[in-house]
C-alpha cells in the first residue's frame, strides 16, 4: 500500500517516534508533565495523545497554495496533545484546551462544530478548534457524525518555535485533529487527514496552501519528501551525505495570521489576479478566465504553448511577453477582466480584506517568482536523483537555495531586514546556500552546511548573529539552542496509548 494511503501509525511506546537516546529522555518528561498537567486541569488523566512535527521547506516557497510540488523536511520538534472525552451531560457541551506553557491560558469553547472562529479575537486555543470543525466536516462528507458534537479536555505542548516559519500552527492543527480523530476510536489514511487539516487550518483566516501539514503528516526518519498536491503524495528523497541543514531563527517573529491581508492572504490573491490576467492575454475569455482560472499552474499550459512558439518552454517568457513590471492598481486590472474585483472574491471574506488594504498589484513579480520557483524544486530533486558526487550534488543544492531566496526576497517580498543579514552571515561563513523558509516576513532561514565545518559554522553565526542579540537582552544565552540548531529529517504524526 503506498505510504499516503496508510493510517497513522498506533504506538504503545515512545520509543518508535523518539529513538533511545536524549530525544526519548527529553519525550519521557514532556508527556508526564502533559499527563500531570491534564490531571491538575481536569481530575483525570488523558484517553491517548497525537504528536504532529513541525517542518522545514528545503525548497518551493509560496508556491503550494499554486498547485506546485514542495521538498520539506520534519523537524524534530513537535506539538503533543493528550485528549479525553467528557462524560454525557452538561459539561459535555464544552471544549477546554490547557497547554504546557504558562504563556497560554485555559481556553473554553462550546463543543458546536458550526462556531465561527472568532478571527478578530485571535487566540491561541483556536487551532484546535480549527480540528474540531475539520473532523466534523470530514464526517458530513463521508455521510456520518462520528458522534460529533461532543465535549473534549486537551492539553497541548509544543517545541515548535511559534512564528518561526517552521510551521508551529499546523504542528498543533495537525496533533489535534489527529487527537480528536483518535478518541472517536477513528484513523483514516494519511493523504485524507492531510488534505482534511489543510482545510481546516484555512478557519484561521490565511489561505494555507497544503505543505505543512502534508509533511508533518506523512514525513518519514531520514528522508526530506517532494510532495504533490492534487492529489497530495510524497515522494522520498534521500539527501546526499556529508551535508546538513541548519536552521537560524531571525528572532523577527513572523504574525502570519494577524497580517495576512497585507502578506500571506495578498500573495495568495495577487497570483490569482496574475493567472487571470495571463489567462485573458493568452486569449482565454474573460469570463471563463474568472470563473475557472484559480491559480498560476492552471495557466501553466497556455503560458508555455506561448512560449513554445518563440522557441522557449518557460511560463516565464509569457509573463515577460504580457505583464508589466509596473504595479498595476485595482483599476487596471478591472479593465483587462472587464469586472470589478469585488465580485471576483465575493465568496471569500479574507480576499476581500485584502483588496481593501492593497494599494497596487504586483502581478509580474509573483508569478515571475511562483514559476520560477516552481521549477527549482524540481531542479533540485533532478540534482538528488543525478549521478553527481555528494560533494558537487550539495554544491548545486546549495545554489538553488540561494537563488530561491533571492527570488523570495526581490520578486516575492517576502523577507525582512533580519532575515536579510542571517542568510549573509550563513554565506559569508561556509553555508553553501542559505534561504529564508516559511512564510517569511521573520521566522527562519535554513543553510546548507557541509558537516566538516559544523561546528565552526554554528560558532561563528552565534558570534556574528545571536551575540548583540543576547546582549541586548532579545533573548537569553542559554536559550540559543532553540534558535540555532542542525536538524535531521525527522518522523510524521503518531498517536499513542500506554
Ligand atoms: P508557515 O508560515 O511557514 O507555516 C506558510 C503556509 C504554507 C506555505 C508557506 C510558504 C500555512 C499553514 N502554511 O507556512 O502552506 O504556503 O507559508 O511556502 O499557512
Amino acid at each position: 500500500m503506498a505510504h499516503e494511503d496508510l493510517p497513522i501509525p498506533f504506538y504503545s511506546s515512545l520509543d518508535p517516534v523518539y529513538g533511545d537516546g536524549s530525544l526519548l529522555e527529553e519525550a519521557q518528561i514532556r508527556f508526564q508533565t502533559v499527563k500531570a498537567k491534564f490531571v491538575e486541569l481536569f481530575g483525570r488523566e488523558p484517553q491517548l495523545y497525537a504528536r504532529s512535527p513541525g517542518r522545514v521547506n528545503l525548497i518551493g516557497e509560496h508556491i503550494d497554495y499554486e498547485g506546485y510540488s514542495v521538498l520539506p523536511m520534519a523537524i524534530r520538534q513537535d506539538t503533543i496533545v493528550a485528549i479525553g472525552k467528557r462524560d454525557a451531560g452538561e459539561s459535555s457541551k464544552e471544549v477546554r484546551i490547557g497547554n504546557v506553557n504558562p504563556k497560554y491560558s485555559v481556553c473554553t469553547y462550546p463543543a458546536d462544530p458550526h462556531q465561527e472562529v472568532d478571527l478578530k479575537n485571535h487566540k491561541w486555543g483556536h487551532y484546535f478548534i480549527c480540528g474540531y470543525k475539520g473532523i466534523y466536516d470530514y464526517a458530513k462528507s463521508k455521510g456520518t457524525d462520528f458522534g460529533l458534537p461532543f465535549g473534549l479536555d486537551a492539553v497541548v505542548d509544543g517545541t515548535v518555535p511559534t512564528g518561526s516559519g517552521l510551521s508551529s500552527s499546523a504542528a498543533l492543527v495537525c496533533s489535534a485533529t489527529i487527537a480528536i480523530m483518535a478518541v472517536l476510536d477513528n484513523n483514516f489514511p494519511k493523504k485524507e487527514i492531510a488534505q482534511l487539516t489543510c482545510e481546516c487550518e484555512r478557519y484561521i483566516g490565511t489561505q494555507s496552501g497544503g505543505m505543512d501539514q502534508a509533511i508533518s503528516v506523512m514525513a518519514k526518519t531520514g528522508f526530506a519528501e517532494l510532495i504533490d498536491f492534487n492529489p497530495i503524495r510524497a515522494t522520498d528523497v534521500k539527501l546526499p551525505d556529508g551535508g546538513t541543514f541548519v536552521i537560524a531563527h531571525s528572532l523577527a517573529e513572523s504574525q502570519k495570521a494577524v497580517t495576512a491581508a497585507t502578506n500571506y492572504n495578498n500573495r495568495v490573491v495577487e497570483c490569482r489576479l496574475a493567472a487571470i490576467v495571463l489567462a485573458i492575454k493568452l486569449g482565454m475569455a474573460a469570463n471563463d478566465a474568472i470563473s475557472k482560472v484559480k491559480t498560476l499552474s492552471d495557466v501553466e499550459g497556455l503560458c508555455v504553448s506561448f512560449a513554445g512558439k518563440h522557441g522557449s518552454s518557460d511560463p516565464c517568457f509569457a509573463v515577460k511577453a504580457h505583464l508589466k513590471e509596473e504595479p498595476y492598481t485595482a483599476e487596471d486590472i478591472e479593465k483587462i477582466i472587464g469586472a470589478n474585483l469585488t465580485s471576483i472574491f465575493a465568496n471569500s471574506l479574507s480576499s476581500l480584506d485584502v483588496l481593501k488594504a492593497a494599494q497596487h498589484f504586483k502581478i509580474f513579480q509573483r508569478a515571475s517568482h511562483v514559476y520560477s520557483e516552481a521549477k527549482r524544486v524540481y531542479s533540485f530533486r533532478d540534482v538528488v536523483l543525478s549521478k553527481l558526487s555528494d560533494d558537487d550534488k550539495l554544491k548545486k543544492l546549495g545554489e538553488l537555495m540561494n537563488e530561491s531566496h533571492s527570488s523570495c526576497s526581490v520578486l516575492y517580498e517576502c523577507s525582512c531586514p533580519e532575515l536579510e543579514e542571517l542568510v549573509k552571515i550563513c554565506r559569508d561563513n561556509g553555508a553553501l546556500g542559505a534561504r529564508l523558509t516559511g512564510a517569511g516576513w521573520g521566522g527562519c532561514a535554513v543553510a546548507l552546511v557541509k558537516e566538516s565545518i559544523l561546528p565552526q559554522f554554528i560558532q561563528n553565526v552565534k558570534e556574528s548573529f545571536y551575540k548583540s542579540r543576547i546582549e541586548k537582552g532579545v533573548i537569553r544565552k542559554d536559550d540559543i539552542g532553540l534558535y540555532l540548531f542542525a536538524s535531521k529529517p525527522s518522523s510524521g504524526a503518531a498517536i499513542f496509548k500506554f
